[in-house]
């Protein structure tokens, strides 16, 4: 599909996007370029190249036709000018601030962050002079008092990692516009399938395509996605000379095929996030259940207005606290013990020791990180298995079953009992 024919659907875009198998020998899919440089038509036609007198490619670490494709292909799913690829989302992150700020500049950012995320903004950034503002994001009246005319860059992410905490896009970023400042939103947690940041007022998008976007734990990557001119600025600054973190075109034809499915599997960590959410909610054992798809969320509304689906990411804790979340963890058998998040397989891992390790106690306080929280990346397996790993991890902690997957949110599970689930594999399937 050539680059003008965007007014298709989401999932054809991600699919075909900026991609003619015609020009390609007639290959269904693009072609791996492993070429690390390019040649020349003469000395002339190099130093256009360098001097930006000509459009073309002339080494790898810069741009590279495949990875063209992706970054297409990224900047239309977000709808975006242009779109950039990188060796990690933190390789994203840093280019994209070090391009951006100088000393002396002022960055706002939400109080909850991923953890690495949070140490290069509390701990990189001071080291060149640039002093960083942790404000709570959700309440906007604090964020406009906080703007001031040093203000260089207003962050947030959106679900926030780890507690599910919802930002107003639209809100937020009319107010860094309006003090002249930069939004970068990490849209990480909600792709953009479920959310489009771009269309809400921000002027860049980012993304550990490490998640939802490639989709199988298989690889390592970071997007960013904006206008032209302030993309363009980050290649040839942030990545070009600063980090050097471009992203492989093996990695690229991973996400590639990532994309392919994007939408169905968004659709389906979704619905199983809602039962499992619901669930955990009903369960005697959970003492609060972090999800933007529940009616409690304190920010369901905005969440249903920002968000098509609310993703496949929860945090819960136990009334017994962090042993008791431990001891559940440690008794799961399907749901893996592990960081990262937006795979196929189940993941549950404890921010407070693992992720977000980076915040001491107190800042974990102070930035709304309970250290008590558990986190769960809903995947993509029978959703009646994930509840009964669940359910036995329960019992073996002795925690006593509410019975309540029966009764569970009946519109989500079509009134199945559990046993009924169990018994009607197909039907699971679907749910
Ligand atoms: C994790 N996260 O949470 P790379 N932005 C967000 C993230 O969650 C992450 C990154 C950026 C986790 C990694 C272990 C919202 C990462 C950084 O890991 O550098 O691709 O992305 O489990």
């Amino acid at each position: 599909m050539s680059e003008q024919s965007n007014n298709t659907g989401f999932a054809t875009n991600a699919i075909h996007f900026a991609y003619d198998a015609q020009q390609e020998q007639g290959a269904l899919n693009p072609p791996l370029h492993l070429s690390s440089t390019y040649t020349f038509e003469s000395a002339e036609h190099g130093a256009d190249l360098f001097a930006g007198n000509a459009q073309g490619h002339f080494y790898s670490r810069i741009s590279n036709p495949t990875l063209d494709i992706l970054e297409k292909r990224i900047a239309c799913l977000e709808g975006a000018q242009s779109g950039l690829s990188f060796a990690s989302g933190m390789g994203a992150i840093s280019a994209t601030m070090w391009t951006l700020l100088q000393s002396g500049d002022e960055v706002l950012a939400d109080i909850t962050l991923y953890g690495c995320t949070y140490a290069f903004m509390q701990h990189g950034l001071s080291k060149f002079g640039v002093s960083v503002k942790f404000v709570d994001m959700t309440d906007t009246d604090a964020l406009a008092s906080a703007i001031t005319p040093r203000t260089k860059l207003v962050y947030f992410e959106t679900p926030a990692n780890p507690n599910m905490r919802i930002v107003d896009i639209q809100t937020v970023c009319s107010l860094a516009r309006d003090a002249g400042a930069i939004s970068i939103v990490d849209n990480t947690y909600a792709t953009p399938y479920l959310t489009q940041p771009i269309a809400l007022g921000a002027d860049l998008v980012i993304h550990s395509a490490t998640k939802y976007l490639g989709g199988h734990g298989d690889l390592v990557a970071g997007l960013l996605v904006g206008s032209t001119d302030l993309v363009n600025q980050v290649r040839v600054e942030g990545l070009k000379d600063m980090t050097g973190a471009c992203m492989s075109p093996f990695t690229a034809m991973l996400i590639m095929r990532g994309l392919k499915t994007l939408e169905l599997r968004m659709q389906r960590h979704s619905q199983s996030a809602q039962t499992v959410a619901q669930y955990l909610t009903d369960h005697s054992a959970v003492k609060h259940v972090y999800y933007p798809g529940l009616v409690e969320h304190p920010q369901h509304e905005l969440a249903k207005k920002q968000m098509r689906l609310f993703g496949g990411m929860i945090a819960f804790e136990l009334n017994g606290g962090l042993e008791s979340g431990k001891a559940l963890m440690n008794e799961l058998k399907m749901i893996q013990r592990a960081v990262s998040l937006g795979d196929a397989e189940s993941l549950i891992q404890h921010p407070a020791s693992m992720t977000h390790a980076a915040y001491t106690p107190e800042q974990r306080a102070a930035h709304g990180i309970s250290d008590t929280l558990v986190r769960f990346s809903v995947g993509l397996e029978s959703v009646a298995d994930i509840l009964n790993d669940f359910d036995q991890a329960f019992s073996a902690c002795h925690e006593p079953s509410t019975g309540s997957l029966m009764a569970k949110d009946k519109a989500v599970i079509r009134n199945q009992t559990l046993d009924q689930l169990r018994s009607v594999r197909h039907l699971t399937d679907c749910v």
